[in-house]
């Protein structure tokens, strides 16, 4: 499943797409069985509830959280032994699943602006990885993810105030200009692995008849001990919970400065201490 290269490309870049893990029966299962949850009504874990007569797309069909915590088939999904696998070869062991998410990103929906996970997860030591699935044939008219290859070896940035006419979220990481941000174009049942650290986001769908779905585990490496509060409890891969000390927010966070010529990362800022969990 994963080849030296996948390893080679995930050291250095920060992500990697491991093509076809899942079939297209498991895929469509899982987009019919989400369709279905989500038009049934509202879940522990939606930061939204469901308005079917709203002019935004998002809130006809806003994203799923921590779906595992009620609903059988997330949890298996979660620690499906595919995805451990493919984990244990990225990062040399098991990681701590800590949460669900599906994010259904009808026509029309807006993204979410460029970011770092490990910002609101504050795994330590280590970082946060995901494991990101398409259910649907996703490109850049329907919003595909866009991450900046390398952008795992910043430092967690400070956040700024993000466009929320583009993005359902709005804090956002600045990106140097001359640092590419690259479209991951992805068929059904690819997964894509990041590392919690990468800078990552996704711009609009503006397609007038495509979802982009995708389903998405969060974890933490198995080294960390602490998690923030909102991913409480870290379960390992055999679905049993453990305990882990609560991550506390508000250390220093880098800006880009110039420096011989060179944009830098400088660690003179604090970031605010509330922080919405993503
Ligand atoms: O799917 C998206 O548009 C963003 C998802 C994301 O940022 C994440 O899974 O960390």
């Amino acid at each position: 499943m994963v080849t030296a290269e996948h390893k080679q490309h995930f050291a250095e870049q920060g992500y990697v797409i491991v093509r076809g893990l899942f079939n297209r029966d498991e895929t469509d299962r899982y987009r019919e069985h989400y369709m279905r949850l989500r038009k049934h009504g509202t879940y522990p874990g939606d930061m939204a509830g469901v308005d079917a007569n709203s002019s935004d797309p998002l809130k006809v069909y806003p994203r799923m959280i921590h779906m595992h915590r009620w609903d059988q088939l997330s949890l298996q999904w979660m620690t499906d032994p595919r995805l451990d696998e493919c984990m244990i070869a990225l990062l040399g062991r098991s990681p701590y699943a800590v949460q669900t998410m599906l994010y259904f990103k009808p026509p029309g929906a807006r993204g979410q602006a460029l970011h770092q996970d490990n910002f609101y997860l504050r795994a330590q030591p280590g970082t946060c990885i995901a494991a990101w699935m398409a259910l649907d044939e996703i490109d850049e008219a329907n919003g595909c993810l866009q991450v900046v290859p390398g952008s795992h070896n910043w430092p967690l940035l400070c956040t700024e105030k993000a466009d929320t006419s583009v993005s359902f979220t709005d804090v956002t990481v600045p990106v140097p200009p001359d640092a590419p941000v690259l479209p991951i174009i992805m068929q059904p049942g690819d997964v894509l692995f990041f590392n919690g650290q990468i800078v990552h986001g996704s711009y609009p769908n503006v397609t007038s008849d495509r979802f982009r779905r995708a389903l998405i585990g969060h974890y933490i490496e198995g080294r960390a001990d602490q998690v923030a509060t909102f991913y409480h409890p870290a379960l390992r891969m055999d679905g049993t919970p453990l305990e882990l000390d609560i991550a506390q927010g508000g250390g220093a966070c880098g800006v880009w400065a110039e420096q011989d010529g060179e944009l830098v990362v400088e660690m003179v800022g604090v970031e605010g201490t509330v922080r919405k969990h993503e």
